[in-house]
């Protein structure tokens, strides 16, 4: 008797990966620098003081690369280009070549079967642009729909998934706020207006999409849901504050028309009055939220932090090396407020994994059952939200490589594929077969 197959026939399964944090040779071919280029030099920065120099040289091996998706039965490949590889000044002059690298990239996954999901911004703005004000620059917006405009016409015959920013949270909170990630900012003012630019540069680029673009295009967030450690006001004020400021914070204007109440008190003196043609642009439809979720946070309130809010460490609960939680039910309460709060939006799962310490290769295998056991918990996840009514249409795992894991650099590693960073040697890890088996039995094996 043959096993139900859990997810539906037209359900995507992919793995996600982003530029900097695979390709290296950031300066190939006529690029230019970007922030994250500039921002690893700095002493200190990152945790073993590497950089995307090198990477996983996908730039060179993107053909052995598509080789192993299409070893694990890939039907889909999530990937970001870096725009200053297609603009070196961030604007401007086109370099063809960075063109052609996406170009060759694309072309191999199609014939390989694979269809292409595009990210457009995955953190790694140009340094020129960065030297103009960045994201807290109210023409950033226009220099992203030139950007993204410049790639629908370029690529838009054989990519038909679009996402515009990956995680804009993260670009803002560890860009402008803290300064743990590029450009290194830490402000109290710029935040509100870099998430506004943000959002307006979303916008702005999926109005370009419906002038000249082909297929759906999307936003990528990062969720996590927000509990208390207590019934006190105080961690329920604070964990309202916490909820508000990542999660809200850039869905809020695009499906609801205004920012969260809590952000005005967390930024205040420096919450501007946005205008009202501006949170109109904000709400231009797009065709599908793209959620990448990792965690949960419980909260307790701290006054002396920015947000009134810092997590709280569970005893008893399972953490990842990044020091995050496995919590798989609050992904699927995370599919599931989406559709209270925003309707019945078409919902993707763009990231989810773990960072895990691997057990040491045995003849060249390397048996990692917790993230095996991550995967299944978190697949089994998305069905309960799809059992009760959310609409999720796929799920990209993060990621297909061993990777340079920003201020962590190679300390950390995603990849259902271990990478030996001195001989770029690719090892495909248990949990890439027991993946591949989930996508060729639609998920039946999580259950055997
Ligand atoms: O590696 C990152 C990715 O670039 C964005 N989402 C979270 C991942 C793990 O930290």
């Amino acid at each position: 008797m043959s096993r139900p197959e859990p997810f539906p026939a037209d359900f995507v399964f992919g793995a996600a990966s982003s530029a900097y944090q695979i390709e290296g040779s950031p300066l190939a071919d006529g690029a230019g620098p970007s922030i994250w280029h500039e921002f690893v030099r700095r002493p200190g920065v990152i945790d073993d003081g590497s950089s995307g120099d090198v990477a996983c040289d996908h730039y060179h091996r993107y053909g052995d690369d598509i080789g192993i998706m299409r070893q694990l039965g890939l039907p889909a490949y999530r990937f970001s280009v870096s725009w200053s590889r297609i603009f070196p000044d961030g604007t401007g002059r086109i370099n063809g070549p960075g063109l052609d690298f996406y170009r060759r990239l694309i072309d191999g996954l199609r014939q390989a079967g694979i269809e292409p999901y595009l990210t457009l911004y995955h953190w790694d703005l140009p340094a020129a642009l960065d030297r103009r004000g960045g994201w807290f620059a109210r023409d950033s917006a226009g220099w992203f729909a030139d950007y993204a405009h410049t790639l629908f016409r370029a690529l838009g015959d054989s990519v038909s998934h679009w996402m515009t920013l990956n995680e804009p949270w993260v670009v803002n909170d560890g860009g402008y706020l803290f300064g743990v990630h590029a450009p290194g900012r830490q402000s109290l003012q710029e935040p509100p207006r870099v998430a506004h630019n943000l959002l307006r540069a979303h916008a702005l680029a999926v109005q370009a999409f419906r002038a000249d673009g082909n297929g759906r295009i999307g936003l990528v967030v990062n969720l996590e849901p927000k509990y208390r450690e207590s019934d006190s006001d105080a961690d329920r004020i604070a964990t309202d504050r916490a909820h508000a400021y990542m999660n809200r914070q850039y869905l809020d204007p695009v499906l609801l028309g205004h920012y969260p109440d809590e952000l005005a008190d967390i930024f205040a003196p420096h919450w501007p009055e946005f205008s009202s043609e501006d949170m109109k642009l904000l709400q231009e439809p797009f065709d599908f939220l793209g959620v990448n979720y990792y965690t949960r946070s419980v909260n307790r309130a701290d006054p002396s932090h920015v947000i009134g809010a810092v997590p709280v460490r569970q005893s008893g609960a399972e953490y990842t090396e990044m020091g995050w939680e496995v919590y798989p039910q609050g992904l699927t309460e995370t599919l599931l407020w989406i559709k209270r709060r925003y309707g019945d939006i078409p919902l993707y799962i763009t990231e989810n994994g773990a960072a895990l310490a691997d057990p040491a290769p045995v003849a060249g295998h390397i048996q990692d059952d917790h993230r095996i056991a991550y995967y299944r918990s978190h697949l089994r996840a998305v069905l309960d939200a799809m059992a009760q009514g959310a609409n999720v249409k796929g799920y990209f795992a993060w990621s297909l490589l061993d990777n340079f894991e920003w201020s962590c650099g190679y300390t950390k590693r995603f990849g259902l594929v271990h990478v030996d960073y001195a001989t770029q040697k690719r090892t495909p890890k248990a949990s890439a077969e027991f993946y591949r088996k989930v996508i060729a039995s639609r998920g039946a094996v999580l259950f055997s």
